[in-house]
């Protein structure tokens, strides 16, 4: 494969078409990716073969991709399934995704190359929510040893989405226009997306347009109970312009995201409002020495918090918070082919983070007022990164890969303030002790600013003995700065450390300023096995072994009765070691009957916090997906078995709570002719009651119900019948 564009991000790219290639993807689905039209500017690495692709990794696009939207509107969801992989429960759209038991800040997740801060200290709104799912076009994960490459300030891996390149017109085609049409529903909350596309182009400039809309209510479990504070409504827009010539292209994307409300089940909090503006920019081009990656980015959210009809609503003026982010920087790449043998990747970006979080007083309250209460007053990230990787094919069975990277991290923040500057607040036998004007007397005194000086690592080797088999294996170090939560929350008071966390454990949670940055040392190996043309069957192994030095974990510091706890980032000692396997083969294979395939993905971690022996927090139980597929030209059918074992190794300091085992079996079907695309299924076909491992608590629900006890796990969704549509003009 040659190409004029050997763009930095090519090796990621690689991964990509290497897993379609095989034609296999580890969830099961007969991943295809749908061929770069021929009038746009391929991406197609400078590695030769897509089987020679370091590391290993997995990824989704074209019709594997399509096949999930209609059963989630939630694009952490569309990962479900892909070796390693695990969600943290959260909102209907905002699950955190975790990459072989490391989640939420620990991934480095990005959207058209930018990450995206949470800007809310619930992480209502994480980055795979900030693009809709309709746009995406293509997502890649690389956990475990990932190259410095794709990105730093992060232990967990990459998980990157790109939303569609711009498509160009053919040469001799005078004006390009194309477009789509999409529908979806699912009968469990009454989901409802729609959503939109079009493109008018020449050979040179290309204008898009995409929006969505998206919204359900609350969903029922298995066993018919409605699971208070699970609805959403979402709208997402985009335009993209595109300019291309002579191997050099020009792409720039603005929109606005507006999330009218996102109900949080497992928060004391619901999302009201959200708003976020971005605006990204991107060039690529190639020079006789290599190739030029270039992007910038901005995004500005806003944020609002409150209840919903479900947690009581807003009657005497609830609890508003709010939320303001902005995020700016830039990332270069350039990829340098030095000879046949070896290729040198540099690159440099920079990040910026400003963070205002505050909650009004509300008239009245003689908890929340009269001031404004400041959770994070002008709190700044910013972090330079660089990076120099060598890539080296030594003959046709050695490759390795070595690279380098440091980040630096500067953080500050302002003075804070309480409700009141009173020690207790009330009078007589109604006064009760306030200790977040104490906090924040103590916030305030002390020196706030801090740097970090982070070093990262990665030496792997692939060797490919035969055209059917390779063993990659390698060391990573890599290396995460604290969130400005993680160290700058700062009230130990039960309603204040309630606002805090992004745990689903509705647990209080106070920042540690003299948190260390988290490092990791990762061991990993993959063994793959394949018949020779990788058609009839795969096998995929990867263990690996991760010691984590100041793993940010937390410290009991109080109770809050009923179960709850409050808790302090604490840095501690851990490990984390685990495998996934994953399987493929063509069952049958005829023109009259089509193409059966059967494949399967098994996950197993765990995690031990070294200094006090207690369970890591949120590690997925023995986990698989077997799925049974059928294809016969465009029409494509499948049956999921989904098996989770009982979650019993629980993190104690935070009362996590267990799961029974499970297994829920979907069904789905699609066909594609000509420009129409149907889909249908059911998802939890024996409407099974079952609860996610990491689904968090049921917290709206135990609200509801009183408050009395303690509250158990959410429960999960159950049955529902999902139908789309897509028509392409
Ligand atoms: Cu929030």
């Amino acid at each position: 494969m040659t190409s004029r564009f050997t763009a930095a991000g090519a090796l990621r790219a690689a991964l990509l078409s290497g897993a379609a290639l095989a034609g296999l993807s580890p969830a099961g689905t007969l991943a295809q990716t749908t061929p770069s039209p021929a009038q746009s500017l391929p991406a197609i690495s400078v590695i030769a073969s897509p089987d020679d692709a370091m590391p290993a990794g997995s990824g989704l696009g074209g019709s594997g991709l399509a096949a999930r939207l209609t059963s989630t509107s939630d694009v952490a969801a569309l990962l479900r399934g892909l070796p390693g992989v695990s969600l943290y429960g959260n909102g209907g759209v905002s699950s955190l995704p975790a990459l072989n038991g490391l989640g939420a800040d620990r991934v480095n997740v990005l959207v058209d190359g930018a990450p995206i801060a949470p800007a809310c200290p619930n992480q209502m709104n994480p980055a795979l929510s900030a693009i809709a799912p309709t746009r995406v076009s293509k997502v890649e994960v690389l956990a475990g040893i990932t190259p410095v490459s794709a990105g730093g300030d992060s232990i967990a891996g990459t998980i990157s989405v790109e939303s569609a390149p711009p498509v160009f017109a053919a040469p001799g085609e005078a004006v390009h226009t194309e477009g789509k049409l999409s529908a979806f529903y699912r009968s469990n909350g009454h989901g409802v997306s729609g959503a939109a596309e079009a493109t008018v182009a020449n050979d040179t400039v290309s204008l898009r347009y995409d929006g969505s809309w998206s919204r359900a209510g609350n969903y029922e479990a298995g066993n018919g109970q409605t699971v208070r504070s699970t609805l959403y409504n979402v709208q997402d827009n985009a335009v993209t312009l595109g300019a291309q010539r002579d191997g050099h292209r020009l792409t720039l994307q603005g929109g606005i995201q507006t999330m009218p409300y996102q109900g949080f089940p497992t928060q004391r909090m619901d999302l009201t409002d959200n708003r976020s503006l971005f605006v990204n920019g991107r060039y690529e081009g190639s020079f006789d020495w290599g190739a030029l990656d270039v992007r910038a980015n901005w995004r500005r959210t806003g944020h609002s918090m409150n209840f919903l009809e479900d947690k009581g609503g807003t009657a005497g003026g609830g609890m508003p918070m709010d939320t303001r982010t902005t995020d700016a920087g830039y990332s270069v790449k350039a990829t340098l082919p030095l000879s046949a043998r070896d290729t040198l990747r540099v690159g440099n970006e920079f990040r910026h983070t400003h963070l205002d979080d505050w909650w009004d007083p509300v008239a009245g309250s003689m908890m929340m007022s009269p001031l404004t209460y400041w959770n994070v007053n002008g709190g700044t990230r910013n972090r330079v990164g660089t990076f120099a990787e060598w890539e080296s094919r030594w003959s046709p069975a050695w490759t390795t890969l070595l690279g380098v990277r440091n980040d630096v991290v500067w953080m500050d923040t302002g003075a804070v303030q309480p409700y009141s500057w009173q020690n207790s607040l009330g009078m007589g036998m109604m006064a009760m002790a306030n200790p977040d004007a104490a906090d924040a007397r103590a916030f305030n005194a002390r020196g706030r600013g801090r740097t970090d000086v982070n070093f990262d690592v990665t030496a792997l080797a692939r060797y490919t003995p035969s055209d059917s088999s390779a063993i990659e294996a390698g060391y990573a170090r890599k290396t995460r700065s604290p969130n400005l939560y993680e160290r700058y929350a700062w009230g130990t008071g039960g309603m204040s450390s309630s606002m805090n966390g992004w745990f689903g454990d509705a647990n209080g949670y106070v920042g540690n300023p003299d948190l260390k940055p988290e490092v990791a040392n990762t061991v990993s190996t993959t063994l793959s096995l394949h018949d020779a043309a990788r058609k009839s069957w795969e096998v995929k192994l990867t263990p690996y072994y991760t010691y984590v030095q100041n793993y940010i974990d937390v410290e009991r510091i109080g109770t809050l009765g009923n179960g709850f706890v409050t808790l302090r980032f604490a840095n501690h000692d851990a490990i984390l070691f685990g495998a996934n396997l994953s399987a493929a083969a063509t069952v049958h294979e005829d023109e009259a009957l089509g193409t059966v395939r059967l494949s399967g993905a098994v996950g197993w971690v765990q995690g031990r916090n070294l200094d006090t022996g207690d369970a890591l927090y949120h590690m997925m139980p023995l986990n698989a997906l077997v799925t049974l597929e059928h294809r016969l030209g465009g029409w494509n059918s499948a049956v999921e078995l989904q098996a989770t074992a009982r979650k019993e190794r629980v993190e104690a300091v935070r009362n996590e709570p267990e799961t029974p085992s499970y297994a829920l079996v979907n069904l789905r079907t699609g066909y594609e002719w000509g420009n129409v695309r149907v889909d249908a299924g059911i998802e939890n076909l024996f409407d099974q009651a079952y609860y996610p491992p990491l689904g968090g608590v049921d917290y709206a629900d135990y609200r509801a119900g009183g408050s009395r006890g303690t509250a158990g796990p959410l429960p999960g969704a159950g049955r529902s019948f999902v139908a789309g549509l897509a028509v392409k003009f």
